[in-house]
């Protein structure tokens, strides 16, 4: 009895090998079902085109389309991040790196992009793991803006990755594969400096990292490495670009105007306040509801949308009493920025604040003010001088809070 090879199967097998080997993918079944429902998409496509009778060897096609990649690549020479998102969508993607470290030449047009007919990713999960995976993205702001539907697809669509000490969970210049969420673990940032890595920061088994490359069709911009073993949830590029980035072209379009008139960020070009709306969210507080509570750790700044907010200072009664009383210390309104001080300093909060009748609030958390922020770093600073001539004013010195601010 003999055994039929299906036809096209050697070269589907040899081409996919092929790439795995030119990629080095580190999840091999990721890589898998990234390749081969881009094979289907570019498929269908074609067929859609009428083409189909085509019968070049469809495993040849994938390499091309890759290939075809490359070739817009050298052509446009460097990034053009300042696209509108829209474009960003239809045009495979543009670097000026050659090697492309995974198959991320998505072709997919949001006009085109029928959300009913996108495949769903879903990996199913255990109640324990689904309890855990909600704990590890409450506080993730790039999910925040989320409509119910679009968060459980996002949570379907997640998996798990445990990494040992010394991984390299992302590569700099890398394409981008997944977003991260970290449920455990304590992980290095390094980014390149005249040729050598240097160390700009940590997460400690909390936070997010990996959406640069994912939103802006960029390189890595940083390497991570896992300073522990840990666990991290994974999201995949189509997924994420298909929930994330089309919602944060809608918040783009929602928030433009109001960034514009902002004079915090009157030193960032227009691409840059772009990329400050991507990471922004909104926060809304009800009456005397407390937005910062003084003498927690910081880890995120906030910019005032509507409403007043409240500032407020603990101080002793006199200088022997161990009570202290609350001291209105400052407004801020529509347009004014807050909770930047512990960000600047690292150092736990100076102040209170509480919202005066509603108040809603764009927030970013710290990874992202420190990456986008540093050009408006002279504005914050400046104003940070004024508290500490106005402490004097209302309190006298005091020790304990020029302290905190110094
Ligand atoms: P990515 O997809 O580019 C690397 O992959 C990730 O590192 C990146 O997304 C961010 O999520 C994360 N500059 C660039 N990327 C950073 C930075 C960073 N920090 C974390 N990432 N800077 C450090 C700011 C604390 C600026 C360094 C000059
Ligand atoms: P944060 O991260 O320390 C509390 O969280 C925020 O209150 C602080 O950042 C500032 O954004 C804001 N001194 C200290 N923090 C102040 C002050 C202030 N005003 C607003 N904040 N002073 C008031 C100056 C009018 C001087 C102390 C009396």
């Amino acid at each position: 009895m003999s055994i039929e090879i299906p036809e096209g199967l050697t070269e589907l097998l040899q081409s996919f090998t092929v790439e795995v080997l030119r990629n080095q993918p580190r999840d091999l079944l990721e890589f898998a079902l990234q390749y081969f429902t881009q094979l289907k998409d570019s498929e269908t496509k074609e067929a859609s085109f009428g083409n189909e009778q085509n019968s070049a060897p469809r495993s040849g096609k994938a390499v091309n389309f890759i290939d075809e990649a490359m070739q817009i690549d050298s052509e446009n020479g460097e990034d053009d991040d300042d696209d509108d998102d829209d474009e960003e969508f239809t045009a495979p993607v543009i670097n000026r790196f050659i090697r492309r470290a995974s198959v991320c030449a998505e072709a997919f047009n949001p006009d085109e992009d029928d959300e009913d007919k996108e495949p769903r990713v879903t990996y199913p999960k255990t109640d324990e793991q689904r309890y855990r995976l909600q704990e590890a993205c409450k506080d993730i702001l790039l999910f925040k803006n989320l409509d119910p539907e679009q968060m459980s697809q996002v949570l379907d669509a997640m998996f798990e990755k445990f990494c040992t000490e010394g991984e390299h969970i992302i590569d700099q210049d890398d394409d981008g594969d997944n977003f991260y969420v970290i449920e455990s673990g304590t992980f290095n940032i390094f980014v390149k400096v005249d040729n050598a890595e240097k160390l700009v920061g940590c997460y400690d088994n909390r936070g997010s990292f990996g959406e640069l490359a994912l939103m802006y069709n960029t390189p890595r911009a940083a390497t991570i490495i896992a300073t522990s073993p840990g666990a991290l949830w994974c999201l995949d590029r189509l997924t994420f670009r298909r929930i994330i980035v089309k919602n944060n072209a809608k918040k783009r379009k929602m928030y433009e105007a109001f960034i514009e008139t902002l004079p915090l960020l009157t030193s960032l070009e227009v691409s840059e306040r772009m990329k400050v709306v991507d990471v922004l969210t909104t926060r809304v507080y009800n009456d005397s509801q407390q937005i910062i509570a003084q003498g927690d750790l910081a880890d995120c700044f906030y910019i005032v949308e509507s409403g007043q907010v409240r500032i407020t200072m603990k101080r002793s009664r006199t200088k022997t009493d161990q009570e202290e009383e609350e001291v209105d210390i400052a407004t801020c309104t529509r347009g004014q920025y807050f909770g930047e001080l512990a960000l600047v300093t690292n150092k736990p909060r100076a102040a209170s604040a509480y919202a005066v009748g509603s108040v809603k609030c764009l927030v970013m958390d710290v990874k992202a003010f420190e990456r986008l922020l540093g050009p408006c770093m002279d504005i914050m600073k400046r104003n940070i001088a004024n508290y500490e001539e106005q402490l004097v004013t209302l309190f006298g010195s005091s020790p304990e809070i020029e302290q905190q601010n110094a």
